[in-house]
């Protein structure tokens, strides 16, 4: 049975152990109204509100993912408030995160030009064990709005210059590309050398989330899941449960 000193947690595949299952953290960052919240909740529950609810302080969405025979994979998406009266937690709440996720708003060409200052946040608070920096997607979102268009060519560019490994048009609304851009990121962090993904210490849990769970078990899953609904303050409905 493989003990987790973190969030970036592997156990290992055997007979007695059953499959691999693996616990990622990933931040979901970007200005205010960009369509965070709405991403997520598309991607675990299948649902879209048209209504601006903010978030406060942060927020959080689990998916769990049958990713082949052996593996499973429990994303934990942490919902970051983009508004800047909350930016100053954004430290603790970056810690021992695996990768993250840039969103912009197409209709709201200012979002874009924060986006490097969202990069340049995450890559100043956390970076993966090997010190590398934390691999970072861009999201274009809200590309249903009619008569937006975006330059594929100079995205291209901007992406490679500034190290994202990927970038997708979303739409939260529609579902567009959101299956898509995840399952690019899953096959990202799986392909990091094992050095990135091994904890660097123990999670000293300032926040009370997931202090040294141990996952190899079948109660792994609903003991996350209690944890961020505990964490979040009550229900936990917007965790989506699918294994
Ligand atoms: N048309 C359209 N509207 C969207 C889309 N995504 C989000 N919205 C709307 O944009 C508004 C803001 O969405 P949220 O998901 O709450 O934005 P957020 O980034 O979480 O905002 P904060 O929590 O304040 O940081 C809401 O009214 C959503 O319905 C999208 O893909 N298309
Ligand atoms: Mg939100």
């Amino acid at each position: 049975m493989a003990t987790a000193a973190g969030l970036q947690l592997d156990s290992t595949a055997n007979a007695v152990t059953g499959p691999t299952e693996h616990l990622y953290k990933v931040l979901v960052i970007g200005e205010f109204g960009v369509g965070k919240t709405s991403l997520i909740r598309r991607y675990t529950e299948g649902s879209f509100s048209p209504n601006y609810k903010l978030t406060i302080g942060v927020d959080f969405g689990l998916k769990c993912l049958e990713w082949d025979n052996n593996t499973k994979i429990n994303l934990q998406l942490w919902d970051i408030a983009g508004h800047e009266r909350f930016g100053h937690m954004t430290r603790v709440y970056y810690k021992y995160a695996i990768a993250a996720i840039i969103v912009f708003d197409l209709s709201r060409p200012a979002t874009f030009d924060s986006v490097l200052k969202w990069l340049e946040d995450v890559n100043s608070k956390v970076m993966l064990a090997n010190e590398d920096p934390v691999p970072v997607m861009l999201l274009a979102n809200k590309c249903d709005i009619e008569d937006i268009s975006v330059e594929v060519e100079k995205m291209n560019s901007f992406c490679k210059d500034k190290n994202f490994i990927g970038w997708y048009q979303t739409s939260a609304k529609t579902g567009l590309n959101i299956d898509e851009c995840m399952q690019f990121l899953v096959e990202h962090i799986l392909s990091l050398p094992s050095g990135a993904k091994k904890p660097r210490d123990r999670m000293t849990n300032s926040m009370g989330i997931l202090d040294n769970i141990e996952m190899s078990s079948s109660a792994s899953e609903s003991r996350a899941s209690s944890e961020l609904g505990r964490n979040r303050g009550g229900g936990d409905e917007r965790n989506g449960g699918c294994c």
